[in-house]
This record gives structure tokens, sequence and C-alpha cells, in this order.
């Protein structure tokens, strides 16, 4: 039944799409590449009616043979006389920063759910003229149909995986233009839904670049430690253009002594394992990177690679053989003190030192694969992370269109980050609500997963209930748990389950021999006001609740970490209750602008005795 409805759709996006669009290419380590950046001054055009977009008959204008000059907002059309009738013009728009979403830099677009027009135009040297162009979107949330000199490329589903599509034959020396009609409209069918407890930032929220390749370019590797063998590297490898295969392709590890020559075969592909000796492993107390090069002909590719096993065994999470608790913190992608999306280098460091600061060694990057320097700064810093998808609460599990979109979203996650030694866990989905539906949706993502990813670790956020019939008694009521390698919960004891003394009573039945991992907890507090622990919103209530919870969760035999919710507090239009939220949620144990509540010092003791308690085992 899904194959037939599989095939209906493609069907339907085969014929729904202009034969000249382009396909999605994904790169491997994009910015190792040379590139042009795209970022800066963009010039932008609110459409809320989608006027630029769709004709008076509601018909696509870039589907048409002759679309309208003076409307079509994709072809960056100037009007060539004051007698020629075009009712937009690019040139005299107001100017947006890209990255950057627009509802944190345009005043009168802080609510805005719709689409805007980002234009940009820009010169290519085109000297190498062997050499192939990609145009990279880092993201742009959540849908984007991308067009270069008028050509259309695509349309991109999903607001926080990168995405590629080929420019070589479209560039010109001067005067060409990119422009991207970004639409964050919420739908019931998308991936996550119209409901979320976090803001939805629109635009291009990540870097936006050109990135040149020779004609036959190394567009996919992998570069990890075999399972639980500290001296086998495995290594994959996909040449893409005319003359991929039969060709020489050389791997170096200069500082580990390693220098291996392969062959791809008749489909630019390779498969090998490197014998290594004496690696130094990649670990949160060292994380070490080794600089790794591979070279096709005359072109290298760069990257900082770290090297670690992981496995279970029982309840335990092992690291390099060594069995770890996960002293992590939950994290949304936003910058309180400058505002709206994060996405840089600095707002990495800024969010990624202060769990530091906490005593982390695990961050949990709720609830949509983050940027990249994310996931590279966690792990220059010797922070292990959760990387997870959109599938949040109650998405359509029936409809396969829905499936698709989550598991493209999956599998470009997947795709960029399968070289990062910090990344431990892949969260399939966060709350959902139990039905066979849901349980064979997120089966068939866990199935898929594993068949690209067979070392990490999977996981989803699930929810526990209090046993019928008892008066505390915890239960995870989830087939899921059957499926995963970490039974992970969201747990609110406290907070959205009695006040925090039901802490001390709580039994958690726990029937599988796993790790527990505790995916959030938490409670409300804004910054700097005080009272006593019995009143909600005080620093002191949540105090007592992080007192109460930490207690609660040591009870829990198989338990091997937690990421309570949340870092800081972060910006939700759920959040409605004045004088205290205002628009924010206020479960951060550090405030928006990072100043610290005493939450944050009884996770950091119990963080240090972790530590301790885990260094010699
Ligand atoms: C949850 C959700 C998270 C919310 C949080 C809350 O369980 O997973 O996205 O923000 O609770 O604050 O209620």
């Amino acid at each position: 039944m899904r194959t037939i409805k599989l095939l209906l759709i493609l069907a339907i996006f085969v014929f729904s799409f202009n034969s000249s669009m382009s396909q999605e290419v994904n790169i491997i380590s994009i910015n190792s590449r040379t590139s042009l950046s795209l970022n800066g001054s963009w010039k932008y055009v609110v459409d809320p009616y989608e006027t630029g977009y769709y004709d008076y008959r509601r018909e696509a204008r870039d589907q048409r043979a002759n679309p309208s000059k003076s409307e079509a907002l994709f072809l960056g059309y100037k009007a060539q006389s004051p007698s020629e009738r075009v009712e937009y013009d690019f040139d005299k728009s107001e100017n947006i920063m890209v990255p950057g979403d627009w509802n944190s830099q345009i005043e009168k677009l802080f609510y805005y759910e719709g689409s805007v027009w980002y234009y940009k135009k820009f010169d290519y040297d085109l000297s190498t003229e062997a050499n192939r162009q990609f145009l990279h979107i880092g993201a742009a949330n959540y849908e984007a149909d991308v067009y270069v000199n008028g050509t259309k490329l695509g349309k991109h589903i999903g607001g926080f995986t990168a995405f590629n599509y080929e420019i070589s034959h479209l560039l010109k020396p001067t005067g060409n233009f990119v422009i991207v009609k970004v639409d964050n409209t919420r739908g019931l069918e998308k991936v996550p839904t119209i409901n979320t407890d976090w803001w939805n930032y629109g635009g291009l929220t990540r870097d936006v670049k050109i990135v040149d390749v020779p004609a036959t370019f190394v567009q996919d590797y992998y570069i990890q430690l075999a399972k639980n063998d500290p001296k086998t590297i495995d290594v994959s490898l996909e040449l893409n253009g005319a003359n991929k295969a039969n060709q020489s392709i050389i791997i170096e590890i200069p500082k580990a002594g390693i220098k291996v020559r392969f062959i791809t075969d008749e489909n630019g592909k390779l498969i090998g394992q490197i014998p290594a000796r004496n690696l130094q492993l990649w670990s949160p107390e060292n994380p070490h990177l080794y600089e790794v090069k591979i070279t096709h002909q005359k072109h290298e590719v760069l990257d900082r690679i770290g090297f670690r096993t992981l496995d279970t065994q029982g309840s335990d999470i092992l690291v390099n053989g060594k069995s770890v608790f996960l002293r992590g913190i939950s994290i949304h992608e936003e910058n309180g003190i400058k505002g709206g999306r994060a996405h840089s280098l600095e707002d990495a460091k800024l969010l990624l030192g202060w769990a530091k600061e906490l005593g982390c060694n695990f961050v949990r990057l709720a609830h949509y694969p983050h940027n990249e320097n994310m996931i590279r700064v966690a792990e220059e810093m010797g922070l292990m992370v959760w990387s997870e998808v959109p599938v949040y609460w109650t998405i359509q599990w029936e409809n396969e269109e829905t499936y698709q979109n989550a598991e493209k979203q999956l599998i470009d996650m997947i795709f960029r980050d399968k070289n990062r030694a910090s990344v431990i866990i892949w969260s399939m989905a966060n709350e959902t609500p139990v039905s066979t539906e849901r349980t064979e949706f997120l089966s068939n993502m866990i199935n898929t997963t594993r068949s690209i990813d067979s070392i990490r670790l999977i996981s989803a956020a699930l929810e526990r209930h209090t046993q019928e019939g008892t008066k505390n008694t915890q239960i995870i009521a989830d087939p899921l748990q059957e499926l995963v390698d970490v039974i992970s919960f969201n747990e609110y004891i406290g907070w959205y389950a009695g006040l925090p003394e039901s802490c001390n009573d709580a039994v958690f039945d726990i029937q599988f021999n796993k790790p527990v991992f505790i995916s959030e907890f938490g409670g409300g507090a804004l910054y700097g006001y005080h009272g006593d622990k019995g009143t909600l919103w005080t620093e002191e209530f949540q105090e007592e609740l992080y007192i109460q919870s930490t207690l609660m969760l040591e009870k829990i035999p198989q338990l091997r970490g937690m990421t309570p919710w949340i870092l800081s507090d972060f910006r939700s239009p759920r959040r409605l209750l004045p004088e205290i939220q205002d628009g924010w949620n206020r479960k951060g144990v550090l405030s928006e602008k990072g100043d610290k509540k005493k939450a944050f010092y009884i996770l950091q003791q119990y963080y240090d005795s972790k530590k301790l308690e885990y260094l010699n085992k």
C-alpha cells in the first residue's frame, strides 16, 4: 500500500514540476569547498497574497510558458521604458541581511507568516571554465522556490536542512541574480505541523553561497571508526561527474601516519577500510580531531575528523568502551541576546560556552537539525550531541507525503553530520502520541536511519504516564521502547504534573535493560523574580524543582543522562502570561540574555558530582 501511494506521489511530483528544474545535490563538507559567499544585504519584497507567484487564476507563474514580466517576480525584471508596466522593483525594495530571519530583523514582520521574496545580484569569475558551480542554501524556513537568472532550480521543503542546485549552465561573468521565495506558512501536513512551542522564524536563516567544484568532484565521503574497533577506519566515498569511474582517491591523515590510495568503481564509488594504529580517540575529555585530506587528481577536500567508538551494553552507553553519563542540556537554535535564529560561529560559541560552564559533556539540539557551526563547535569543545528532526507532537502519521518529507529531513541531517564524532544520538521525534500509524511511521524512520548509519544510537523523546491505579508509579507505555537504543522521555513531574514535592514518592517502572535518558524536565522562572519556593515562576521554585528532580531521577538504576529543558529562555508564541512570559518560554536555567538563575547552580553542582562518579568507571 505504502509503495503504491509513494509511486502516486512521485508521479504527481514529477508532473507538477517543470522538467527543466534541477535536482537537489547533497555535497558533504560544504564549508571546505571553494566558494563565493552571497551572505550580506539582499533586497526583499513581502508578498502575503503571493501575487508574484500565482496569477489571478491561481496558476503558478513559473509554470507558464510566457509568464507576465510585469508581475512574475521570479524573473527579476526591470521596466525598459516609462510606458512599461512592471508592478515590482527589487532595486527600490528594502534591504534584509542574509543569513537571518525576517521576524527579528524587521519590526513589521515580527509575527509574519507567509511569503517573502529575496533578491541578490552578483558577478561570477568563470575563468576556470571546466569547473561546476552549485548554489548552496544552508536553510530556508519553511519552503523555498529558488531561481537563478530567471530559471527555476527547484522547490525545497523543510526549514532546517541544507540544499544545493547546480547552476553551472546558468552563470554569466556579470549581471547574475538569485531570487528565492521563502514561505513560512504553517500547515497541518507539514513537518513540523502547525503546533510548536517555538518561534516560526522565516527566511534565509543560514549561509547562502556559490560552491565551485571540479567537473568531477568528491560529493560525499564517510570516514569513521568501524563498529567497536578502534583499529579500523571505515571509508566510503562517492564522486560526481562524467569521469567518476576508476578514479584514484588518496586519503591522508598525516598525524596518524595514514596515506592510502583507493580506486572508485564504475559508479564512482568506493568502500574500504584503513587499518589504524594508536589513534588518539575523540572524547569529551580530549576532543582530539585529525586533519584529513582527500585528494582526487589535483583537488583536495580537507576536513577535521574525530574517531571514537560508540555502543550500548545493557543500560550503559559506551564511548571508547567506557561507560558515560550524559550531563546535558536542551538547546534551541536561538540567540536571545541579539534576537532571532542563531546561525554563526559566534552564536554557537555563546550557547555552547554556556553549556560548558554548566558542566555539560552533552547537548540536545532540539527540535530540528541545527546549523553546522553548532555541531562543529560542540565537537571542538568536547560536547557530545543529540540531533533531532522536527517530528514534533501530532503530525499527520497517515499522510505519505508527510512521511516522505520527514524522512528526507532525516536523511539530509545524517548526510551532513555523519563524520562528526560529537554526534552520538539521532532522535526521530519528540512527544508523539502512541498509535499504530505513529509507530509504523517512526519504525520506518528508524529502519532508514539504521540502513545509513549502523553506529550511532537511535532514540526519540517519548512521554511518561502515571500508571493507572497507582499513586505515583511512572511508566513509559510506548512500543517504541523496543526499537530504540536509548529510552528517552520528557518527564516534567513537579511542573506539568503536581508540585516539586511530587518527586518524593515517584517511582519509575522501566522494564527494559537499556540506557534511560531524561530528554526534558524543568519549569518556568523569571530571572530576578524572587519569593518562597512555593511561589510559581520564582527562581526559588525552579531551584527547588531541580533539587527534587535530580534526587528523584537518581533512583532510576538505568539512568545514563539527561538534558533538562532548557539552556536559556526562548521565544514562543504559545507563552501568553503577562509580566512573566510575554512571549517567552521561561524554562531556561539562564535568561535569554544569559543571566544565571538559581537552578543553574543546582544543575552545575549535580553535574560536578556525576563527573566525579563516572571518572573511575
Ligand atoms: C515539551 C516540549 C518542548 C516544550 C516544553 C515546555 O515537552 O518538548 O518543546 O517547549 O515541553 O516548555 O512545555
